[in-house]
């Protein structure tokens, strides 16, 4: 059983996608086991981005994350990293597969709905970025 970091990001937030998102996710099997709205100010949103720092888009990616409300979650199943980011869909919402969901409400390679953990370590550092031990549910499956 492995867990995974997603969130929501603003702009999929504000267009009320959040239950559309997670539907995606629960109808794949993965189970939520912790999930909050919250807001990233700039000085943790580039905390959470640091592995980019270095990236040109760093700023306006860490300007546009604390824009507004995200909603977290920490999904649990078999495979969860991979299947939530196959659920997901490719970074960039123009080369992402149909039925994906970054394909269906991305708005651009930024803007694009969904963030999900890309390995085991991230996703352990992910889920301790936002959630207590406590705060999480086992999904005892
Ligand atoms: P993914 O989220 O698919 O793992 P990463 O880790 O390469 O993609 O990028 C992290 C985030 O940075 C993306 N979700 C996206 O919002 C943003 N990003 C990635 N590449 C670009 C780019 N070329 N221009 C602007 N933003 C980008």
């Amino acid at each position: 059983m492995e867990r995974t970091l997603s969130i929501i990001k603003p702009e999929a937030v504000a267009r009320g996608l959040i239950g559309d998102i997670l539907s995606r996710f629960e109808h794949a099997g993965l189970k939520v086991v912790a999930a909050k709205l919250t807001r990233l100010d700039k000085q943790r949103a580039e905390s959470f981005y640091d592995v980019h720092r270095e990236r040109p888009f760093f700023n306006s990616l860490t300007d546009y994350m604390s824009t507004g409300p995200i909603f977290v979650s920490v999904l649990e199943g078999d495979g969860a990293i991979a299947r939530n980011r196959e659920i997901m869909g490719a970074t960039d919402p123009a080369k992402a597969a149909p039925g994906t969901i970054r394909k269906d409400w991305g708005t651009n390679v930024e803007e694009n709905a969904a963030h999900g953990s890309d390995a085991p370590e991230t996703a352990a550092a992910e889920i301790a970025f936002f959630f207590t031990a406590d705060e999480i549910q086992s999904s005892g499956s």
